[in-house]
């Protein structure tokens, strides 16, 4: 690594903490709990995951046993960066050193595939030691590859054979975590000694559930954008001009935007999954939305700020309705559509094609995002949700909906605006004290798993909303996560991503003010994260762990 900061060289000789029954070592007691069911559909799962099904959760207690043999494990990071995932690999290190000091960790690179194409490096300390509670996942780096498919598992298997590798841990979201459940069923179905922990891992915070209490790099990522969204605030009431409309990341749940309005208070905050119970349509949100500008207007205040999830779009019943359709009618005309000369052939064309609501849907939006609709498709064929400026839907929408409103006499005012999306901005930041400390006792946790020869459980700490101390590690056999999904077509066992509880503490803490806040100018000024000084401002939770578990 070249060149580091004075915050980077602090951080680098900070000691994350750890629970107090893991503080003198791996040694430890592995306890059986309950044997688990998995959520739903129970018979299924079971018939899926014959060797891996109706295991019990473990935690860890102090005593057990105290040596170990030398082991390998092999790692891989899946998907999007996420804070503390370095730190989740310096926990494996440490604990798998502590068991024995001839153990050897191997960092498959690039994600999955480097585990199916042999790319690796082993990970020694003064490697590791540079990247010890820094951002990003640039150590061993990471990728969107899926691990799916027979020849992969085996592919993997002869790999992982040749490094005397006997535990892989695959830090990832609900997707890679799946799959990891996957594998290891199939390597306990061949009687393969290697076990496969899952850790869990994504700033959308949806990997989360009763024995989960929350996935790493949220708490780091959902504290950024707050400090940028406050100081947004804190600019419009200033200049008191422009309305900022802010998307946030978070590909499908809205936890993401749902904390940054918990904390920072704006005027105007959609949380996808409540647009979607409410069947509420495009026009809908465009309505409430002008609404809330045109009151702040009659009261003198021409600015504002707006938070939009990313996954926005596919909640609209609508809307999620018209993707379908064209990700059909993609898939089957893409090249006609690319043959065609102007977007204005191209839009007649599809709208030719589309049921007749479907069709008048399409025809109303503006051409910048009807265009970015029959973009590239992903590799599974889907719209690229996350390159939709839904931002820049909604302002051209409220805008015409304010001068008709104007036209009619109901609206004075101006709306000047500026867009946003903050996504990339958090997804690398170093982490938060806590992120810094929960993934390092999640990767010293999977190690311990992996010693103790637990296969196909995910690693879990639990009691996060209390101080480190006290949190209690443990693993959570990933089958009692699943249920069965319709995934292109066929029913597939997965993990099940946690969307915004409407019924949850977080949500009815924010349905409860958001009128307030729309009309008032309430904003909060949350400030950047804080590494070091008093635990109150060092130590802090999301208000989505603490409201979901205090
Ligand atoms: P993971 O679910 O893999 O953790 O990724 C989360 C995320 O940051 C989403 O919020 C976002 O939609 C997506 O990744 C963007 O990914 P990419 O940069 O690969 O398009």
């Amino acid at each position: 690594m070249t060149g580091v900061s004075e915050l980077h060289k602090a951080r680098q000789s900070y000691q994350p903490k750890l629970p107090q029954v893991l503080k003198n070592g791996p040694g430890v007691k592995v306890v059986k709990g309950k044997s688990r069911e998995a959520v739903e559909d129970q018979d299924a799962i079971r018939a899926l995951f014959p060797k891996t099904y109706g295991m019990a959760q473990v935690h860890f207690e102090t005593g057990g046993k105290r040596t170990f043999s030398p082991f390998n494990i092999g790692v891989i990071l899946s998907g999007g960066q996420a804070p503390g995932g370095h730190n989740v690999i310096a926990g494996i290190f440490d604990a798998l050193k502590a068991c024995h000091p001839d153990s050897k960790l191997y960092g498959f690179l690039g994600g999955p595939s480097g585990l199916v194409e042999n790319r690796y490096r082993e990970l020694q300390e003064g490697f590791i030691s540079e990247y010890r509670n820094s951002g990003g996942f640039d150590m061993i780096g990471s990728g969107r590859s899926k691990l799916e498919k027979r020849e992969q598992y085996d592919a993997a298997l002869t790999n992982c054979k040749a490094l005397c590798i006997k535990a892989l841990v695959i830090i990832g979201g609900d997707d890679s975590n799946t799959n990891a459940a996957v594998l290891a069923e199939y390597y306990r179905q061949k009687e393969e000694d290697i076990s496969v922990i899952g850790v869990p891992k994504t700033i959308d915070g949806d990997l989360k559930n009763d024995m989960i209490e929350a996935s790493f790099g949220f708490d780091t990522a959902s504290k950024v954008y707050s400090e940028l969204v406050g100081n947004i605030g804190r600019d419009a009431n200033s200049a008191k001009k422009y309305w900022h409309i802010i998307k946030l990341m978070g590909r499908s749940a809205s936890h993401i935007a749902l904390e940054c309005a918990l904390r920072t208070h704006p005027n105007y905050a959609l949380i996808s999954e409540e647009v979607a119970e409410k069947s509420m349509t495009l026009q809908d949100i465009v309505n409430e939305f002008a609404d809330i500008v045109a009151k702040r207007a009659d009261k003198g205040d021409h600015f504002g700020i707006a938070l939009i999830p990313e996954g926005l779009i596919e909640f609209i019943p609508e809307m999620k309705s018209l993707i379908a359709e064209l990700n059909d009618l993609m898939a089957h005309y893409q090249n006609a559509v690319d043959a065609l000369g102007d977007f204005g052939e191209k839009r007649d064309f599809i709208c030719e094609k589309l049921r007749k609501h479907s069709a008048v849907l399409y025809r109303s939006l503006p051409a910048g995002i009807a265009a970015q609709l029959i973009m590239e498709r992903d590799p599974h064929g889907n719209v690229q949700v996350s390159l939709i400026e839904t931002e820049k839907l909604l302002v051209e929408m409220v805008t015409d909906k304010l001068n008709a409103l104007q036209a009619e006499g109901k609206y004075k005012g101006k709306f000047k605006t500026h867009t946003h999306f903050f996504g990339y901005e958090g997804r690398c930041s170093f982490p938060s004290n806590f992120d810094a400390d929960y993934t390092y006792a999640l990767g010293y946790t999977a190690a311990v798993l992996a010693a103790n020869g637990l296969s196909g459980y995910m690693s879990a700490v639990r009691g996060l909303a209390g101080p480190a101390d006290a949190w209690i590690p443990g693993g959570i056999p990933m089958t009692r996560m699943m249920n069965m999904e319709r995934r292109h077509g066929q029913n597939k066992p997965v993990i099940r991503k946690a969307l915004v509880d409407l019924q949850g503490e977080p949500f009815r803490v924010f349905a409860g003010k958001r009128a307030e806040w729309a009309i008032g100018t309430c904003y909060i000024y949350p400030g950047p994260i804080q590494f070091y000084g008093p635990e109150s401002l060092s130590e802090i939770r999301t208000l989505t762990l603490e409201l979901e578990h205090k």
